[in-house]
């Protein structure tokens, strides 16, 4: 029997993915941008089911981003193991350029920064038989580094420029067999994004460019998962080979949207007459060998802990003073630091949604605050139900426009909020909706509204990044009971 699995592996807004393995264990990496903590690492044992074991920038002495506007702060990251030591390196396009931190332990705790002075973005690391470390950045430029001095030893010099496509990015090295093998992003991030490779004999090149470039793309397609590119390889311990890539699911009027962001994918890659070869990525496929299934994260947190748990992320910083989970004990107390969603500087604690149809819910005791849930893709494009002054509120702020869209008395004491994605149903796609999804906001169960999705999209928004669902205050002090995420997606019209 061949076993399948569904594509996304990592679904949400989790791109630029970079994967290494130790063993019968793998890691894999995500860029971050404006969002603290920053770069979530997974755990796997099959390259299918992953689990989220932490931040790998996790203190705001590795992650500076005051200041960062929406998409920028990190950029694409890749993990490597080498000598008993995993190492990250990224780019903090915000502040710094180009740094790597190393851990004994990928759940971390992370080293500080070793910032390395290298130009552009997209840096990757790879070990010769000699030791000497050789780290590409885009472009594609190759140097020979000491990674924990952050010295330049020798270059950068230009090694490939790609197949003539904009952008050649995502530069990863891998020395199989008798070959370096180089293998990049072309095309940017959107529709056009492909993955080229390239072979030399030394790191330094010259480089032969395979002679069935691009190895992978969708562009010109009508394919239902779109975008391919940004791919990282890795070997399985039974001799097989795949690739993690990031790509999008465009949903409603062709060419349609994609609100969740650049997500993770999986796709098997085969060796032949020493190249790689790819076939288009399906929602469905094969699975590798082994298979490690778990059990599904606990969809409520009751914040009953004594940190918050790592998949809640905050743009730019989440202070100390902004939040507690043992000033009320059992509650996640959320204090302003901003008085709107809308400026840089705000309390918002949130998760990536991770399927096209899912729900949250929330009990929230707003007390004298002015506080809810926000969609949000970035300052400018987000959905907010709040509570204030005994009132409700669903507001909608789209670029330069801002809207009450629906209102209600909000009773007294706690009250739960909804939020929901979902698909249209085929009469609705037949009447002429012809966005992406469906976003609808509850109070205590009863559904105030919904509103088109297509709004919080990239296609409409621009950027990097994707949707994020969280609690925020922006007047006093709030306390939250339990969060819940639900996947709604086997519901699918
Ligand atoms: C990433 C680069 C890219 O560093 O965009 O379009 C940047 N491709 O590879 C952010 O994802």
């Amino acid at each position: 029997m061949t076993r399948k699995f569904d594509n996304p592996v990592v679904g949400g807004f989790f791109p630029d993915p970079s994967v290494c393995r130790v063993g019968e264990d793998y890691y894999l990496v995500c860029s971050s941008f404006e969002y603290f903590p920053g770069v979530p690492i997974f755990h796997s044992r099959d390259l299918v089911h992953w689990r989220q074991i932490g931040n790998v920038l996790d203190r705001p002495e590795q992650l500076p981003l005051e200041g960062a506007v929406a998409s920028r702060g990190i950029y694409a990251p890749t993990i490597r193991y080498h000598d008993g030591l995993f190492y990250m390196i990224t780019t903090n396009v915000s502040h710094g350029g180009n740094f790597l931190v190393t851990a004994e332990d990928p759940a971390g705790p992370w080293s500080d920064p070793v910032w390395i002075d290298l130009p552009g973005i997209d840096p990757s690391l790879v070990w010769d038989e000699d030791g000497n470390c050789w780290c590409t950045v885009h472009g594609v430029q190759l140097a020979r580094v000491d990674p924990l001095a952050g010295k330049v030893l020798e270059g950068p010099w230009p090694i490939w420029s790609g197949t003539g496509l904009q952008w050649p990015e995502a530069p990863h090295l891998y020395q199989i067999g008798d070959w370096w093998y180089l293998m990049i992003a072309e095309g940017g991030t959107e529709r056009g994004h492909t993955v080229a490779v390239a072979r030399a004999t030394h790191p330094r090149g010259p480089y032969e460019s395979a002679p069935h470039n691009p190895i992978l793309t969708h562009r010109g397609t009508d394919r239902p998962i779109q975008s391919t590119g940004h791919a990282d390889l890795v070997s399985t311990p039974d001799g097989g080979w795949f690739m993690v890539l990031l790509a999008t699911r465009p949903r409603g009027f062709t060419p349609g949207y994609h609100p969740l962001g650049r997500e993770t994918f999986l796709k098997r890659v085969e060796w032949v007459d020493g190249w790689p070869r790819v076939e288009p990525v399906e929602l469905t496929e094969e699975a590798p060998a082994r298979w490690h299934p778990l059990d599904p994260p606990p969809a409520r947190d009751d914040f009953t802990g004594t940190a918050l748990a790592p998949e809640w992320i905050s743009p730019r910083s989440r202070p100390d003073s902004s939040w507690s989970l043992t000033e009320r004990p059992g509650w996640l107390t959320l204090h302003a630091t901003g008085a709107s969603l809308d400026e840089q500087v705000h309390t918002f604690v949130g998760r990536r949604p991770q399927h096209q149809q899912c729900r949250v819910q929330a009990l929230l005791d707003p007390g004298s605050a002015r506080a809810g849930l926000s969609v949000r893709l970035d300052e400018t494009h987000h959905y907010d139900i709040e509570v204030a002054a005994g009132r409700v509120e669903v507001i909608a702020r789209i670029g330069f426009l801002r809207q009450v869209v629906a209102t209600a008395d909000a009773p007294d004491g706690p009250v739960t909020l909804g939020v929901s994605m979902r698909l249209p149903t085929r009469e609705e796609a037949d009447g002429g909706f012809l966005g992406p999804d469906l976003v609808g906001f509850h109070l205590d169960g009863t559904q105030l509204c919904e509103l088109d999705g297509r709004y919080l999209s990239t296609e409409v928004a621009t950027g990097f990044t994707g949707r994020v669902i969280g609690m925020y205050v922006t007047e006093g002090t709030a306390s939250f009971d339990w969060f819940e995420y639900l996947n709604e997606e086997e519901q699918q019209p």
